[in-house]
């Protein structure tokens, strides 16, 4: 059986260009990242790690933007709730849970940052700091790079809906939409920072602010796996044209506290969350799959306790593994103190 919505038999996915197994794929891509911050959340209650910021209820988001992107080529600024991001693009669950264990191991920084502060060569994925949105500039810079040096290749960013009120976002929007350059800016509003609800953040949408910057915006659902990859999909086109930035604001919601430091419900209601976890875009996606006859409850259990699997063994090797020397303290401080990051 097809899913609902299609034009001459034609599911959404295949309308936008993707074969089955590519919209498995996605999903699979979702559950894993999913399953990554489970166990995160139990480690870190467990005490064998130290802090963990989930970004459950934004894989969808996430996973549909990276599969839009050239995986070869392109730059990424992704922000700390970003795992589906980065597992999409090539990162590996042990590479993560090193990062979470903060052992020498560690691809992003050598166990030195705090986790979800990614950064590697090999992916292209640009070092993040914890001042959130100077990824921001810094994907604009990416791409003025790319530009001058014409080269086929976008940067893509992304960061939170409190952050997007930070001048860095301003800055770097202005200075892309000056220079037309091939960046994709896209906000994951999940209507919350830490405690302020988005009501209190801001009196507009956030992709109206395009406008004032000469570049097109646009609100999507976060939720929907296929309407992120699609947005992502047309900005891409557009900046690999020549044609500019694109800001896309992605509307999810952040079920889980701000970070493993955090009570939510001393700033907002069970009933709150409970209503939100019915719009979960893991479970959606997955009626979806099933309605178009490519997946089954048996396929899903199987890719369930796969992911487990993979979770348990990135587990392991992470506890095991050496935390860094005291000695290598310094090392990727100074330029020409050893070798560099990988
Ligand atoms: C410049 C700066 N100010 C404050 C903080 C502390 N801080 C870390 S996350 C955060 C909330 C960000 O909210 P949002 O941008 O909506 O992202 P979310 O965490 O909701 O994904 C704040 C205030 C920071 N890291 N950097
Ligand atoms: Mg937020």
């Amino acid at each position: 059986m097809k899913a609902k919505g299609t034009i001459d038999q034609q599911t959404r996915h295949e309308q936008l260009g993707l074969t089955d197994d590519q919209a498995i794929e996605l999903y699979r891509y979702m559950m894993m990242a999913r399953k990554f911050d489970e166990r995160c959340l139990l480690l870190q209650r467990a005490g064998k790690i130290n802090f963990h910021v989930s970004g459950v209820g934004q894989e969808a988001a996430q996973v549909g933007a990276a599969f839009a992107l050239d995986r070869q080529e392109d730059y990424f600024l992704p922000y700390y709730r970003d795992y589906g991001f980065v597992l999409s693009v090539g990162m590996t669950a042990r590479e993560l849970m090193l990062s979470a264990f903060a052992k020498a191991e560690d691809p992003n920084s050598g166990g030195r940052q705090m986790p979800g502060h990614f950064g590697s060569k090999r992916l292209r994925i640009v070092t993040g700091s914890s001042p959130v949105t100077t990824q921001v500039p810094h994907a604009v810079g990416v791409a003025l790079a790319a530009k001058m040096k014409r080269q086929k290749l976008v940067s893509f960013v992304t960061f939170g809906e409190g952050s997007s009120n930070q001048g860095d976002f301003h800055e770097g929007c202005n200075f892309a939409g000056v220079h037309k350059l091939p960046v994709i800016i896209m906000c994951e509003n999940n209507q919350y920072a830490i405690s302020v609800p988005v009501h209190k953040q801001l009196s507009g949408k956030i992709s109206d602010r395009a406008l004032g910057y000469g570049f097109p915006g646009l609100r999507v659902d976060g939720n929907d796996v296929l309407e992120v990859y699609a947005a992502v999909k047309e900005a891409r086109e557009r900046a690999i044209n020549g044609e500019g930035p694109t800001l896309i604001e992605a509307m999810v919601y952040r079920l889980a506290p701000h970070s493993t430091s955090d009570n939510d419900l001393a700033y907002r209601t069970k009933e709150e969350v409970d209503a939100n976890w019915e719009k979960d875009g893991l479970p959606r996606y997955k009626q979806y799959l099933l309605d178009c006859g490519i997946w089954s409850e048996q396929q899903d259990e199987e890719l369930q306790k796969e992911c487990t699997q993979i979770m348990k063994e990135a587990t392991e090797y992470a506890d095991n593994a050496p935390y860094p020397r005291a000695e290598d303290t310094l090392l990727h401080v100074f330029a020409g103190d050893g070798e560099d990051a990988q």
